[in-house]
């Protein structure tokens, strides 16, 4: 509809062409999934789109923005700034995007690490951000089975991705954040 197309190309000034894409790939495999699944297409569709909108700022900008309107920062967060777009992003949403919808800007929150027993729409958001089309199955060799999972049983797809996520995390030395070990612990104890 017409505010879709408003708010993409808003996103489209913002965002660097690459990040836009995958925003467009992540707002289809939102909607998809939300089809598959039962869910509000309608949300679906504005979360997907909307969810990186605030991953184009510098890590000071991230800080001093999240600082600025008090959205609270762990310590973890503030070793990992990139792991606050998800925070900062609902924010933008609902004060730049005008998005009041509560399950849409919490599904932006949690895109990132995810979190235990998460909604429906959070789960369709954390996994279209990892299947988008635009993702490449040449990084990420799992990709094509978890394309698949993801639209035979959602909950296990949400478990592969914290799984690879965690073990690339592991890989790379990162630093793990509470959500995402409670998320992981949570989905695997379902199977
Ligand atoms: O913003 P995108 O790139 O589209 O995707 P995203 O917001 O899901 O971010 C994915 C990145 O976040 C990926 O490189 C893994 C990282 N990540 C997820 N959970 C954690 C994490 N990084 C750290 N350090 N700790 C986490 O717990
Ligand atoms: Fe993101
Ligand atoms: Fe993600
Ligand atoms: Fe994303």
């Amino acid at each position: 509809n017409y505010d879709i197309y408003i708010l993409q190309h808003k996103l489209s000034k913002i965002l660097t062409e690459k990040r836009f894409y995958h925003s467009l790939g992540v707002q289809a495999m939102s909607l998809s999934l939300a089809a598959r699944y039962g869910g509000d297409c309608d949300k679906a569709i504005l979360a997907g789109l909307l969810h990186d909108c605030a991953k184009n700022l510098k890590n000071e900008v991230l800080l001093s923005e999240c600082e600025k309107y008090d959205l609270g920062i762990s310590e973890v967060e503030r070793r990992n700034v990139y792991l606050l777009h998800g925070k900062l992003g609902a924010y933008y949403a609902s004060q730049k995007y005008n998005i009041t919808d509560k399950e849409v800007l919490s599904a932006i929150v949690y895109h990132t690490t995810g979190k235990p027993d998460m909604a429906l729409l959070e789960k369709i958001l954390f996994v279209a951000d990892y299947i988008e089309p635009g993702r490449g199955a040449d990084r990420i060799p799992e990709l094509n089975t978890i394309r698949e999972t993801a639209f035979s049983d959602l909950d296990k797809a949400v478990l592969l991705i914290l799984s690879n996520t965690l073990s690339y995390l592991e890989e790379k030395g990162q630093e793990i954040d509470e959500m995402t070990k409670r998320a992981y612990e949570f989905y695997k104890n379902r199977f």
